[in-house]
């Protein structure tokens, strides 16, 4: 018995055909066949003693529990299949997409709506590429805001009053100042340092 469990094991792993259920099964006919064919020669003394019994109840046991698992596996088989489809994981929502280089920042910057002045951040962030900056002066000064890396000027708003202006500049890596460049403003604290990280 031994024998026909280690015979059908590898298969039961590997097929999964209906090919092991038809082995299994055809072993558990042949063996009824075998016993009755014992029974019906030798009625009298088979199986002939309490071990005899045993061990033909244990192949009998081993054969049908065989054919039963053959059975299950192979029709368990197309299920087995569909599950190892598992669907594609579900899309971030709200994730930011993969390429990002070329992201557009908006950036807003205000001027002292009373005539003070001072910008109402001296901090701004930005990330790199395509920068748009809104600056909204309310006032009846006039005002504008440079974009200098160093003492180099990448660029400027018009100078103005009682409005706003947008900016936009393409910005690598790297810290910029921001100031007024009406004289005297800058001195006098309208400027600050726009981060682009
Ligand atoms: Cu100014």
């Amino acid at each position: 018995m031994h024998g026909a469990a280690t015979l059908l094991s590898p298969m039961l792993a590997a097929e999964k055909s209906k090919v092991p259920f038809y082995i299994a099964g055809g072993v558990l006919a042949t063996w009824a066949v075998i016993v009755s064919v014992l029974l019906g020669l030798r009625k009298a003394d088979f199986p002939g003693n309490l071990t005899g019994q045993r061990v033909v109840l244990a192949i009998s046991g081993v054969l049908v529990a065989g054919a039963i698992s053959t059975a299950v596996v192979t029709s368990s088989s197309p299920e087995k299949g569909l599950a190892v489809k598992t669907p594609p994981p579900p899309a971030k929502a709200g994730a930011a997409p993969a390429s990002s280089k070329a992201a557009t920042s908006a950036v807003s910057l205000a001027a002292d709506p009373g005539g003070l002045l001072s910008f109402d951040t001296r901090k701004l962030n930005a990330k790199p590429g395509a920068v748009t900056l809104t600056f909204t002066n309310a006032s009846q000064l006039e005002h504008n805001v440079t974009i200098a890396a160093g003492s180099k000027v990448l660029g400027a708003t018009p100078t103005f009053a009682s409005g706003s202006r947008t900016l936009r500049l393409k910005l690598k890596p790297g810290s910029y100042t921001f100031y007024c460049s009406v004289p005297g403003h800058r001195q006098a604290g309208m400027e600050g340092t726009l981060n682009v990280t």
